[in-house]
């Protein structure tokens, strides 16, 4: 590594974006300490952190000098912790363009998931609390019926944008179905960060029994149910694959310390 210090990488438990980097720094041992910020909370650290005039995580931080934006933190991070196994030169302008698709489904992926989501208030607040101090614990949940307006205005979360969502998640899946015929990587013939991109973005509809939030059964019923006439495709076996070959249990040791 060029540059000295500690990683420290700034997620929402929920947040696919923030796996897709958490995984990425898993595979290839980079050292990083987690921070899971709680959702609506996370908003002021995250915009004065990012100086970027966004909220989201993941943001990956390096002494004085942040990131945010999962494909920044790819670059930044194969500028310096590379020369990455998941990030090989020859492929890099095909990986580059694979993750771009996938980055493109994350949000319509998420409007997917909040609209049933929604009508199981308990559920969410129980995953927007998960790692809240006492007193976060007692704010979002003191302030959910303001906070889940807000958070449906801004995600789009109405049956419009959700059914627009409904046809890229369609689309990506059809692509994917057809990239996989007859190849187990999406890049080349060994797991990269295009493969990390698309299983991340997509694992909150796969459901890998890894992951400790898309994997409860509860998710899968309350939260991807209509995702379920997907279960089945080349595409979501796939992702479930992956998670298998490639992941292992993630938060293994942040829910050791928890
Ligand atoms: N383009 C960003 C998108 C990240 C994103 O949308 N993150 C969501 C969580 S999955 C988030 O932080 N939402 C809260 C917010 O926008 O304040 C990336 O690739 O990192």
């Amino acid at each position: 590594m060029s540059s000295p210090g500690p990683l420290t990488l700034y997620t929402i438990n929920m947040s696919h974006y923030s796996e897709k980097i958490r995984w990425l720094l898993d595979y290839e041992q980079i050292p990083y300490t987690e921070i899971p910020v709680t959702p609506a909370l996370h908003t002021l650290p995250m915009l004065a952190k990012g100086g970027f005039k966004q909220t989201t995580v993941p943001v990956i931080q390096q002494g004085s000098e942040c990131v945010q934006d999962s494909p920044r933190i790819v670059d930044w991070l194969t500028l310096n912790c590379g020369p990455l196994k998941t990030m090989p030169e020859a492929f890099q302008e095909e990986i580059l363009s694979v993750q771009q698709r996938f980055d493109a489904i994350g949000k319509p992926v998420a409007r997917y998931l909040y609209l049933p989501g929604f009508a199981h208030d308990a559920l969410i607040k129980d995953i927007w609390t998960q790692f809240a101090t006492p007193a976060e614990n007692l704010f979002v949940r003191a302030f959910y019926p303001v906070i889940k307006p807000v958070f449906k205005v801004k995600l789009k979360i109405n049956p419009k944008d959700v059914a627009r969502a409904e046809e890229k998640i369609a689309a990506a899946i059809e692509w994917l179905n057809k990239r996989l015929e007859g190849r187990e990587y999406l890049v080349g013939e060994q797991f990269t960060v295009a493969d990390i991109t698309a299983a991340s973005l997509l694992a909150p509809l796969a459901c890998p029994p890894e992951h400790p939030i898309y994997g409860q059964a509860e998710f899968r019923e309350k939260m991807s149910g209509p995702a379920q006439k997907w279960n089945d495709t080349p595409a979501l076996i796939w992702v479930r694959k992956m998670y298998a070959q490639h992941r292992g249990l993630v938060w293994k040791d942040l829910l050791k310390a928890s």
